[in-house]
């Protein structure tokens, strides 16, 4: 960060002028911060916070692949707390708002951690739970390659998916389920720059790690560079004494070296000396360096010398993934650099104000994105405008894939579940050919063959870049699995880890925004293992990428598998998750209806995800009853299936695979309350959010509607296999007294009747409960 002065024309020039663009860099990050905590107003007295060190550890990075390296193609996952870097590089390309920077972490304002939804400067993958944004940039890397080899897009606009990642992250281990899948689908056309500081949030890390991550990378196939130390530090290694001094630098424990950084230049002296003896070679060496600049030197590492890191990252030239690994200060420059502590550190008012001295930014010109550089702002200007970054142009909007009428989806027939049905839809689907089938892409952990995707797959193959023989079928040993695989195969298979399930979703559920043309993302897996894959899960709906997960077999409906896969608690999980709406259709008819609206609903602006809770308990369905009034109910989220009499003092309600036992039960209620009706709700969710809109918009909702058939002094008696909560709320919709059954213990082998009288929700139950319903309220 030392200040260099206007030279001539070329390299040296425009490595000059990058490092006076990097000054401010470092500058307008540290800044944007500081206003959020100590100038802006506040108003509950919260610290706002903002990461100054993490910052100042990565911008240099950041200005080399912004300024010089990065192509209007390539996507980037930036580290989330060097959130404000991004920012203000954007502010400097003249692609970020001063009001957005003056409002960083307030409402409306520029986000804590890098958001594509949330941001207004073109953020390319959203970060923020570590880990995640880096194996992201792997499987956008796939989800490119899937479109290539589909001539979705055009050869020459493939980019580099490039993750910035803390060191920390690593710890993560979605990161080696990630790179253990890249391995089996040649990844390629991806970086990981690790911002290798050695410190975390709490503390310094081992140093035990360093040449494992090297190991590691390696042997999954990834090229590793290893970028240690500056040139500066270089320079004096070659000098006399500097052998000695490289030595000791290796052996210095990451801990001791973090404190001796951020005491500075005498304590680095005094220690090296202890350590090495007033006879060492690097004596004379240390006594060239005063203090301050003993200081400086120790602290020349990679990530700080801009030169270096642009010849390192222009020195790529082939599409193998690499590996990175940086070594930087955490908070280099700042006067907490090097201190374990720094993680959320600020500089004080009095510090800030020595920093804007030492960078030469006049007082009053601390917002403007060149304050203090040496040239003409409108030749920085003039440089930006020219760099490959500032071509990246917002990409038109993807065409929509069109969704064939009714007709394209027969509603198959006969007793099944609607796990069968829905491998039979896309079955057909795939059968009957058309823009909707070519444009589906599923995808599956290792649970292809037994979620009833076998089919589809049979039909449209696998995908792999190159093609490869199915050697069983070769062999002509006969099975039912066809699996040819080639590149226009539209099946993506995984291994088990369920985390690379929800981010390979989220990649191809953003490759219109990303790439420019939409995939239809169908992902498949047992439902309980959502649980595996959560936070992933929540981090594609985050970023509103668009994809259908078939989840099943779901429930105690699971009987004999037991505990460990019968799943309970993920209707909640659906009605909470924003960008994802939750079914849980009984029928086939139903289960139909909703795949062809879902299709749609990926692909409209104000849609999102959907998510089909389905099961494996096979069902006599109902005679066919579908009419353009019962689908609008069925999308809202629930119709009634028995109507009631007007005023009837009872209702049933279920939803999913317990409908024969409520319909039992139905029956024998309404020898006594003819009246009784019956409410299928296909859609908890649905329903639930279309009473919470209506609540803020002041008009009645469809539930409202719906319940306003029965008394004012009715009862409800829910039941779901899932937990009660998911339709107890429906008492609160009209003051409706609820008995509401469901599963809310850990579930076990049995069969469906044995489990089903265990936990209270076959027709018994619900008779007993419908009893105690009704009796009168005591206390
Ligand atoms: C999944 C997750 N767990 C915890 C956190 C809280 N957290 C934020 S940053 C951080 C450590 C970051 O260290 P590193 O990645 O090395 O980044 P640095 O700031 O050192 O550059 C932690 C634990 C988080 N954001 N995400
Ligand atoms: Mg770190």
């Amino acid at each position: 960060m030392t200040r260099r002065s206007p030279k001539a024309a070329g390299a040296n020039d425009r490595l000059d002028l990058i490092g006076e663009l990097d000054r401010n860099v470092h500058w307008l990050s540290a800044w944007t911060i500081h206003n959020a905590n100590h100038l802006r107003e506040s108003r509950d007295g919260l610290k706002v916070g903002g990461h100054q060190a993490s910052c100042a550890s990565m911008a240099s990075i950041m200005s080399a692949l912004y300024f010089s390296v990065l192509g209007p193609d390539d996507r980037v996952a930036v580290k989330p707390h060097a959130s404000p870097v991004f920012h203000a590089i954007q502010y400097m390309f003249g692609r970020q708002s001063l009001d957005q920077l003056q409002r960083f972490r307030g409402f409306g304002g520029a986000q804590s951690y890098p958001s594509r939804t949330k941001d207004s400067d073109d953020v390319d993958f959203s970060t923020g739970s570590v880990g995640l944004g880096v194996a992201m940039t792997a499987f956008a890397s796939m989800a490119q390659d899937y479109l290539l080899a589909h001539d979705l897009m055009a050869p020459e606009r493939a980019g580099r998916m490039i993750a910035l990642l803390g060191d920390a992250e690593l710890d993560e281990g979605n990161i080696y389920e990630c790179v253990i899948e890249g391995a089996k689908h040649d990844l390629r056309n991806c970086w990981w720059i690790v911002d290798y500081n050695r410190q975390s949030l709490d503390a310094t890390t081992s140093e035990r790690m360093s040449s494992r991550f090297f190991d590691i990378f390696s042997a999954v196939g990834w090229d590793v560079i290893t970028l240690k130390y500056g040139r500066t530090l270089e320079a004096a290694f070659a000098q006399p004494g500097g052998r000695a001094l490289r030595d000791w630098i290796e052996a210095c424990p990451n801990d001791l070296y973090a404190a001796l950084s951020f005491q500075g230049g005498a304590a680095w002296r005094a220690r090296i000396t202890a350590d090495l003896g007033a006879t060492s070679p690097a004596e004379a060496l240390l006594e060239a360096y005063d203090d301050a600049a003993l200081g400086e030197l120790m602290t020349n590492l990679a990530g700080h010398d801009l030169g270096l890191l642009l010849d390192a990252f222009h020195a790529v030239t082939d599409e193998r993934p690499k590996f990175f690994i940086i070594y930087t200060i955490k908070g280099f420059g700042l006067p907490f650099q090097g201190h374990k502590d720094n993680h959320s550190g600020l500089m004080t008012k009095t510090q800030m104000e020595a920093f804007r001295e030492r960078m030469g930014v006049p007082a009053g010109k601390e917002w403007s994105a060149f304050a203090g550089l040496p040239r003409p702002a409108a030749e920085y200007q003039a440089f930006l405008a020219a760099t490959s970054f500032a071509a990246k142009a917002a990409l038109a909007p993807a065409p929509l894939v069109a969704v064939p009428d009714a007709d394209a989806f027969p509603t198959p027939t006969g007793r099944q579940s609607t796990q069968v049905a829905f491998g039979k839809v896309l079955n057909d689907l795939a059968r009957a050919g058309g823009p909707l089938a070519d444009a589906i892409v599923t995808t599956s952990p290792d649970v292809t063959v037994s979620t009833n995707l076998g089919g589809f797959v049979n039909q449209r193959g696998l995908f792999a870049r190159g093609k490869r023989n199915d050697q069983f079928r070769d062999s002509r040993i006969a099975s039912t699995q066809r699996w040819l695989m080639g590149p226009s195969g539209q099946h993506i298979e995984l291994g088990i880890a369920e985390n690379n399930l929800f981010l390979l979703l989220g990649a191809l559920g953003l490759t219109g925004p990303l790439f420019g043309r939409r995939v239809i993302p169908v992902g498949t897996l047992y439902d309980p293992f959502i649980n595996r894959g959560l936070d992933a899960l929540n981090y594609a709906c985050y970023q509103d990428a668009r994809f259908l997960l078939v989840a099943t077999p779901a429930g105690l409906a699971l009987a004999p598998e037991g505990g460990a896969h019968q799943s309970i608690h993920t209707p909640l999980i659906g009605m909470a998750q924003d960008k994802l709406a939750y079914f849980e259709p009984a029928f086939v008819e139903e289960l139909v209806e909703i795949m062809r609206w879902s299709f749609s609903h990926l692909q409209a602006a104000d849609g999102g995800s959907v998510y089909l809770r389905l099961s494996t308990r096979v069902l006599d369905q109902p005679a066919p009853a579908m009419t353009e009034a019962r689908r609008a109910a069925l999308l809202a989220g629930a119709y009634w299936q028995v109507e009631p009499e007007d005023g009837a003092e009872l209702a049933v309600v279920y939803t999913g695979a317990v409908a024969p036992e409520a319909m039992d039960a139905l029956g024998q209620i309404r020898e006594d309350f003819p009246g009784a009706g019956l409410l299928a709700v296909p859609s908890p969710d649905r329903l639930h959010r279309g009473w919470s809109r209506a609540l803020e918009a002041g008009h009645a909702s469809h539930v409202e509607q719906l319940l306003a058939r029965l008394s004012q002094r009715g009862r409800l008696i829910t039941v779901i296999d899932g937990p009660p909560a998911t339709l107890s709320w429906l008492g609160g919709v009209r003051g409706h007294r609820v008995a509401a059954l469901g599963v809310d213990h850990f579930g076990q082998s049995g069969d469906i009747p044995d489990l089903y009288r265990a936990y209270r929700l076959d027709a018994e139950a619900i008779l007993d409960a419908t009893a105690g319903a009704l009796a009168p309220a005591t206390g």
